[in-house]
């Protein structure tokens, strides 16, 4: 479905006088709110095509219903939430789950709602019905060397999809790794991922990117071959100028010091790409700033520097994802939760005295620092938010408008109570 432009602008006039009220106030609070609502405006999150429906867990599914039943109906839902945000213009598909049929009608739908595509997402984490091989033990880092040959193929498929949609990255993901000691040769493995990297970055285009990205642990319980940042860099130093780092935020062991990853790979101009998500424990898939919003707001203080001090473009400098998918909520309104976490640690890191922050370290005033960073993230932002999304032709509150509408009932009524999403 799609709003008509009145049911936003009727939502916008109830909430304009409450809005009003807020806004002036921050305005006045913060200083340079107009440069940060030009930011805010100008940000955009890709949403990948597997968190438009319910996710799972390997105990059960609880599914929602009307959830998309193909990838046109994927684009509707994306385009459904950038009308109501404008800060979701962007698309990550996932192969082969979302393999257009037309890329013509495909690339034409997708224009229609204003969304672009981002990274390109390969699977080598299961095995598809008509494969040849198996995956079991792993795929680029498999002692075989045609088990790794299927798996470059797939990816270099993947490549081709994604230039015929406009696409300019791929995202490499390996669920590669050992459950029990002695199972792995850590090194022969590390090494045939990095022969099989090699083969899938010859076959990049000149414009394009690849981004490796790195977990400790799950669906293998011993070793994951690419485990950590530093694993992923070095992969990613070696293959060469287009392959970076992406940092998932639920891809860590409990405790680690993201921010601080952020900012030394981003001085190394090797930070490429960013999924977003929360977690309480590791990769749990919940909703951006439920759980950790001030780790959140530490994280995009160091990329708003680590950027800045790169002379990098915000919104185009880092390829930004939501990438979480879960049981309980409707996944087209946790989206639009996500999405408004994010956009708040980001004005909030905008914020930050910068200035005054490093006068304050190069003095060693320990209580002034961290009175700047927790002067920013204790200011709340939401009616600057709230004013980009206005400016922007968006709904002042997204969430409820979705309600009022009653989003997820026509959703239903239209696709069915039991559909499941493509993929899931
Ligand atoms: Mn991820």
């Amino acid at each position: 479905m799609k709003l008509e432009k009145y049911q936003i602008e009727e939502h916008n006039s109830s909430l304009a006088p409450q809005h009003q009220k807020r806004f002036d106030f921050i305005s006045q609070e913060v200083s340079g709110a107009e440069e940060i609502i030009e930011k805010l405006i100008k940000f955009q999150i890709a949403i990948p095509s597997w968190a438009l429906g319910t996710g799972g867990t390997r105990f059960g599914r609880f599914s929602g219903g009307g959830e998309p039943r193909a990838l046109e109906e994927k684009l509707e839902d994306i385009g459904l939430l950038h009308q109501l945000n404008q800060s979701s213009g962007a698309i990550s598909l996932h192969i082969p789950w979302d393999i257009p049929e037309n890329v013509g009608a495909t690339k034409a739908l997708a224009a229609q709602y204003g969304l672009r595509f981002d990274a390109v997402n390969s699977n080598t984490f299961q095995d598809q019905a008509d494969q040849k091989l198996s995956y079991k033990f792993g795929s680029l880092h498999h002692v075989d060397k045609a088990v790794r040959q299927q798996a470059i193929d797939h990816n270099i498929e993947v490549i081709k999809h994604g230039v015929a949609l406009g696409s300019d990255s791929l995202t490499v993901w390996l669920a590669d790794g050992s459950s029990f000691p002695g199972q792995l040769n850590f090194r022969k493995a590390f090494n045939n991922t990095l022969d099989s990297l090699q083969e899938i970055y010859a076959a990049l285009p000149d414009n394009w990117k690849v981004f490796v990205e790195y977990k400790p642990f799950e669906p293998n319980f011993y070793s994951t071959t690419i485990g950590d940042w530093g694993q992923s860099l070095l992969l990613a130093n070696k293959l060469g100028s287009k392959a970076y780092t992406l940092v998932d935020l639920g891809h860590h062991l409990p405790n680690a010091n993201i921010e601080q990853i952020v900012a030394l790979l981003l001085n190394e101009g090797k930070l490429g790409g960013f999924h977003f998500n929360d977690s309480k424990y590791s990769d749990d898939d919940l909703t951006v700033g439920s759980v950790k919003p001030y780790q959140l707001f530490l994280i995009f203080n160091e990329l708003v520097d680590g950027l800045d001090a790169k002379g990098l473009d915000h919104a185009t400098g880092l390829g930004w994802m939501i990438d979480a998918s879960h049981n309980v909520k409707d996944p087209l309104e946790d989206l639009l939760q996500s999405v408004d976490a994010i956009m708040l640690a980001y004005a909030q890191a905008l914020s930050v005295d910068r200035k005054a922050l490093e006068e304050a370290r190069d003095a060693n005033d320990v209580v002034k620092a961290q009175e700047i960073l927790q002067n920013a993230f204790r200011t709340d932002v939401r009616a600057l938010v709230a004013e980009a999304r206005l400016r922007g032709g968006a709904a002042l509150n997204p969430v409820q408008l979705f309600r009022d509408l009653k989003v997820r009932e026509q959703l239903i009524s239209e696709r069915g109570l039991k559909t499941v999403a493509t993929g899931l």
